[in-house]
């Protein structure tokens, strides 16, 4: 890999496919079989609380026996080798990242294995079913516990860092996103701007794919180990 300064990568349910993970638009897709107004909006959550909760807790539950594949582990050894700058940022909910040793990450979406409290506005780990009796382990409250994830018409997580690192990249790369929802999708716009070389890695040619420099097609697990190297 040339010699770069400063990388951002950007990953999406795409990333976590072959470990097992839903992803949300490919045929069969979470979003096919739930409405995101209904379990992924502040108004879903006031109309039907145990509904969402239910949504969250099987996406908690099926993460039991899934692993980070070899694409979340060439990221990781990225990370290690590179000597400039590094910030993986993932609109992934899962740990699979963290679970191969990524450690400059930020998880814009929020993460499935969190709690925030509505009360104390505390977040804490939260590994088994979430309930509307559920209580707060920071501050004991009983029914303000709603999954630390960002939905939609919520500010993401971090926006301030990730604008910062994007303004001074010169290596920008999108890894397993449909570049459907923003302001994630709007990420390439900002590294182009900054002058970083732009590179969407995706199954299939995703939204915003004629915003990227460059384009590699295939599945992650083979592609992203490829190109680390
Ligand atoms: C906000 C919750 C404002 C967590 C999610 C017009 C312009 C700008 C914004 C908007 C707009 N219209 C509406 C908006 C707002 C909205 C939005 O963008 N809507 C879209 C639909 C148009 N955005 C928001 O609301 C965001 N917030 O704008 O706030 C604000 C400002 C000030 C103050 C307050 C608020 C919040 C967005 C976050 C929503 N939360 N999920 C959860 O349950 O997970 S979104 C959901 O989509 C997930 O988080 C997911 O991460 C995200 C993106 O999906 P992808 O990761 O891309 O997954 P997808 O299935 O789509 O694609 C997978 C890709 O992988 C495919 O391309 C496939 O080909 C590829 N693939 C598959 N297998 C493989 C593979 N690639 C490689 N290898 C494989 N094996």
């Amino acid at each position: 890999m040339p010699a770069y300064k400063s990388i951002v990568i950007l990953t999406g349910a795409g990333i976590s496919a072959e470990s097992g993970v839903d992803t949300f638009r490919d045929k069969d897709g979470i979003w096919s079989k739930v409405d995101y107004r209904d379990v992924a909006t502040p108004e879903g959550f006031v109309r039907d609380a145990a509904r969402v909760h239910d949504f969250y807790n099987q996406r908690r539950r099926g993460m039991k026996g899934v692993r980070p594949n070899a694409a979340h582990t060439a990221l990781a050894r990225l990370e290690r080798e590179f000597s400039g700058a590094f910030l993986l940022v993932t609109q992934n909910i899962d740990d699979l990242h963290e679970r191969a040793g990524s450690a400059s990450l930020v998880h814009m979406h929020g993460e499935l294995g969190k709690a925030l409290c509505q009360a104390c506005e505390q977040s804490s780990p939260w590994e088994k079913d979430m309930s509307v009796l559920s209580q707060c382990p920071a501050c004991g409250s009983i029914g303000y516990l709603r999954p630390d994830v960002v939905w939609f018409g919520e500010m993401p997580y971090q926006m301030e860092r990730i604008g910062t690192a994007l303004a001074q990249c010169d290596l920008f790369v999108s890894i397993g996103t449909s570049g459907n929802v923003y302001p994630a999708a709007g990420f390439v716009g900002e590294a182009r701007f900054s002058g970083a070389r732009t590179v969407e890695l995706n199954l299939e040619p995703s939204d915003g794919h004629s915003s990227f420099d460059e384009a590699i097609l295939g599945k992650a697990t083979e592609i992203v180990p490829a190109f680390v190297e």
